[in-house]
């Protein structure tokens, strides 16, 4: 069991470290016949996949017209010159691959006698039996009618695995199994101060929506958004708006009409605000006297309802608010100190932060 386990852990690395000079991918090419093995050396038990792959492309200029078949051989081992076809494929076998002796491989292919044609040999953990000579041969004719060959060979050899490589890739398994367990440790580490953080968000979110919940006195929908109208006044537009972005939102902006109608509609509902005067829309024309811009957006706003005779308080007025009394708008004060004239909190909060 043991021995099982070391094989399974050394076939996994020999699949993943880097071939070696004697074990990497070899290919030979003669007159458009290309043949490619993935391994030229192979270790039974240890090598995880090995492919031959014998082609044939027909260039401009080759000096074959055209293809009858793709034939594939070998010889028993590398140092043999006794070859025995092991799979073809013709213009007239259809697509269908003759295997002879294919010694258990995945095999694909198909035949175009003018264009590509190939025969692919597939295995997983290869045998020994594997090793030897393959040739890839194309059998045609040329441009005047004759009967043409060419072929190209390559070599896969079966080597026994030494000591010497055995320490060697264990020293190297050591290696890696020690920075995977410096990275295991590193990633927990991580893992515990991420979830630390997760609960410190949790709870802080749930603080800011407690605060929410306390200072709001009705909530609507309308068009993507979440309009909050607040029981606390604040003679401070900015602190105002800084306190509806804290809850995700800003102070109400006004885009269009149906907009405008929501909102004093949403405000005439709100029966407990005898004594406010209005509520803070989030607009100001200061710098710009006349031109009233989003305080946090930046947009220019368009869409007035003004209260009768306003704006009357030109560059002393550069704020806005919604009266309570008709729901109309009034260029007022950003700063206002009287705390009978206190405007009400209106957030609006786009419904993907609520
Ligand atoms: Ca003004
Ligand atoms: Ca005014």
């Amino acid at each position: 069991m043991l021995i099982l386990a070391f094989a399974l852990l050394l076939s996994a690395f020999v699949a993943e470290s880097q071939p070696s000079a004697l074990s990497s991918p070899r290919t030979a090419s003669v007159d458009g016949v290309v043949i490619t093995t993935s391994h030229s050396q192979i270790h039974e038990g240890l090598t995880e996949h090995l492919t031959i792959n014998c082609t044939f492309t027909h260039h401009q200029g080759s000096n074959f017209n055209t293809i009858w078949s793709l034939i594939l051989s070998k010889t028993d081992s590398p140092s043999d010159s006794v070859y025995s076809e092991i799979a073809s494929i013709t213009a007239f076998s259809n697509n269908k691959i003759e295997e002879n002796n294919t010694m258990g491989a995945f095999v694909t292919g198909h035949h175009k006698p003018d264009a590509y044609s190939f025969i692919a040999l597939e295995w997983t953990f290869p045998s020994s039996q594997v090793e030897g000579n393959y040739r890839c041969e194309a059998n045609g004719m040329d441009h005047r009618g004759h009967p043409l060959t060419s072929s190209a060979n390559v070599a896969v050899a079966e080597t026994s695995v030494t000591i010497d490589m055995l320490l060697t890739k264990m020293n190297q398994m050591n290696t890696k199994m020690e920075d995977m367990e410096m990275k295991l440790t590193n990633y927990t580490a991580l893992e515990k101060r991420v979830n630390h953080l997760d609960a410190e968000l949790n709870d802080l979110m749930l603080r800011v929506e407690h605060s929410k919940n306390a200072i709001t006195v009705a909530s609507d929908s309308y068009g993507g958004s979440h309009y909050i109208v607040s029981k606390l006044v604040w003679g401070n537009v900015v602190e105002a708006n800084r306190l509806c972005r804290l809850y995700g939102g800003y102070l109400v902006e006004i885009n269009d009409r149906h907009e405008y109608d929501f909102v004093a509609g949403f405000v005439n509902k709100q029966t407990h605000f005898s004594g406010v005067a209005g509520a803070w829309i989030g607009a100001t024309d200061e710098g710009h006297e006349g031109t009233w811009s989003f305080i946090t957006s930046g947009g220019t706003m368009s869409t007035f309802v003004w209260h009768d005779s306003e704006p009357n308080g030109g560059t002393e007025e550069n704020c806005m608010v919604m009266w309570m009394a008709t729901k109309k708008l009034n260029d007022y004060p950003c700063f206002e100190s009287d705390p009978k004239q206190l405007p009400a909190l209106l957030c609006e909060i786009p419904d993907r932060v609520f």
